[in-house]
């Protein structure tokens, strides 16, 4: 089980992360909703595109508003600055749908395969992750799939010695499945409880990139029936659209049990997240808020809405 960090500072650097969307969303509605105006159609024209903008998504957007409209007529509302509340509840109660924290058993080893396109974040949140679980006195075990390019296994040794991580690796070009068939070995041998295994993401060879994926899995069960216990997709926040393109395609054909959302400090666009676990209804492991070691966190709905109106 994840033990929550909790603490003003902690919750403070989280807004800081969201500041871009902060800005856009929370900032976009209060502009809308100030003031003693009419709630009417203009008003909900406006809040529309402020949502819109901020890519929850065109259709979850106008499925808000007619929420919204319901819970204004029943209660007779005629403050704008009501909405607001509603909004925010609404917001919250589709993300704590959707945000379960890993659960770890006590023995493992328990083994996350970390999948998506280059340059989404991965090899960046294993060492986040690394260390995360480190500081939970876990031993981790960072698994070099990406056999690629000789950047890749390099990144990722250096996470590895950062976080305290050990590290098993094959020399570039070899076969990412007999990388992943020695390390569950490996993790059983040494009795690591966590092993955490970076992969490719060239996507030009979709198709053998799925393959490859799909044969790591059924190597990994094999060694170890039930592994790996988790398939984790890292999509990157900034890239809007193109995220839930890959999210679909990533979850059809490889099969996907959690997704981690990188870069929100790097997008007005945080309501990317709402979008994706409308549309997909996967849960949300961790968010990534920077490129520190300490720049993720697990994704909690309710934390995630505070961060951007409060
Ligand atoms: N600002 C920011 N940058 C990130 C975050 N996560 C990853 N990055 C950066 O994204 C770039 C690509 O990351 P990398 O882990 O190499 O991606 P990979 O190709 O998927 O393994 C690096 O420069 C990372 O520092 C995040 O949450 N916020
Ligand atoms: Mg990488």
């Amino acid at each position: 089980m994840f033990k929550k960090k909790e603490g003003g500072g902690f919750f403070d650097r989280l807004k800081t992360g969201l500041e871009k969307t902060r800005k856009t969303l929370a900032s976009g509605i209060e502009a809308v909703i100030f003031g003693e105006r009419a709630i009417d159609s203009n008003l909900y024209e406006e809040l529309e595109a402020v949502l819109v903008g901020a890519d929850v998504g065109a259709v979850f957007a106008n499925e808000l508003i007619d929420e919204i409209k319901e819970e204004v007529k029943r209660k007779e509302l005629n403050n704008p600055a009501a909405l607001k509340h509603i909004l925010m509840e609404r917001m919250a109660g589709i993300l704590r749908s959707v945000d379960k924290p890993l659960e770890l058993p006590e023995n493992g080893p328990y083994t996350v395969m970390v999948i998506g396109v280059n340059g989404t974040g991965k090899t960046t949140t294993i060492g986040k992750l690394a260390h995360y679980f480190r500081e939970e006195n876990r031993s981790v075990m960072l698994v070099a799939a990406d056999t690629f390019r000789a950047a890749a296994i390099e990144q990722l040794e250096v996470w590895s010695k950062r976080a305290g991580a050990s590290f098993v690796k094959q020399k570039m070009g070899s076969d990412p499945s007999s990388v992943v068939f020695d390390a569950v070995k490996a993790a059983l041998n040494r009795k690591t409880d966590v092993m955490l295994i970076d992969t490719a993401g060239r996507l030009h060879t979709k198709s053998n990139l799925m393959e490859e994926l799909k044969k790591m899995k059924r190597v990994m069960g094999r060694e170890l029936p039930g592994s790996p216990h988790e398939v984790l997709l890292v999509l990157d926040a900034t890239t809007g659209q193109n995220a839930v393109v890959q999210a679909k395609m990533f979850n059809e054909e490889v099969g996907v049990t959690g997704i981690v959302l990188t870069k929100l400090d790097g997008t007005s666009k945080g309501g990317i997240v709402v979008r994706i676990t409308n549309e997909l209804n996967i849960p949300v492991r961790f968010i990534g808020i920077g490129e520190g070691i300490d720049d993720l966190r697990p994704f909690d709905g309710e934390e995630f809405v505070k961060a951007i109106f409060e």
